[in-house]
């Protein structure tokens, strides 16, 4: 969520490989999990059937091969326990008026899997890279990656809680051109909806 300036419109990300240390290779962006596969070469989330030298950062299984750089969440699918947002609010919205629900989502909106990896590259810069997917992808859905300076929070009586102080947006990016000119540090938090965990990376 970028906040300078407020833009209600998203588009997908660019598609390629980024210059990353790790995996081997660099980072394939480009909708799949497998390293050498389309492009060869290139690392990725999982190795493939393809021999190559790009990399992975997950295992057969799905799990992190380094598990303080890697992170592999798991959320409900297909499933009336699981929880969805409820209310029809935007991300533009004040969190603050955000609600959730039980119930199972839409079809298309439906996540069952997401993935986190932290990384540099040659020049020491830190490069963060994401993933989600859904049950199916049939249809247009819209999912962000929030990099938040303040706390939110599920609450369980359906609202949420945000301690961000710009009003309607919750709180900053980590990447807000503010926190570099202060300086201050940039803590890193994932939040699953499923069971209200909140990680500091
Ligand atoms: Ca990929
Ligand atoms: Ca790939
Ligand atoms: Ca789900």
């Amino acid at each position: 969520m970028l906040l300078l300036p407020i833009v209600a419109q998203a588009s997908p990300p660019p598609s390629g490989v980024a210059p990353v240390l790790q995996p081997a290779g660099g980072f394939s962006i480009e909708g799949d999990l497998l390293a050498n596969f389309p492009a060869a070469n290139a690392g990725d989330w999982m190795l493939s059937t393809n021999s190559g030298p790009g990399g992975a950062v997950l295992d057969s299984n799905g799990l992190p091969i380094n598990a303080s750089t890697t992170f592999h969440f798991k959320d409900l699918y297909d499933n009336n326990d699981d929880l969805t947002f409820a209310g029809g609010k935007k991300w533009t919205d004040d969190p603050n008026t955000w609600s959730w629900t039980a119930g199972k989502p839409s079809t298309k909106t439906d996540i069952n899997n997401a993935l986190v990896h932290i990384t540099t590259d040659a020049d020491g810069h830190s490069w963060v890279i994401v993933a989600a997917d859904r049950f199916s992808t049939s249809g247009d859905s819209y999912i962000d990656f929030e990099f938040l300076q303040n706390t939110l929070l599920r609450n369980t009586n359906g609202s949420f809680s945000s301690a961000g102080p710009m009003e309607a947006a919750p709180v900053g990016p980590a990447l807000e051109p503010g926190v570099h000119r202060r300086r201050q540090s940039c803590r890193f938090f994932c939040l699953a909806m499923a069971n209200q965990r909140q990680r500091r990376l």
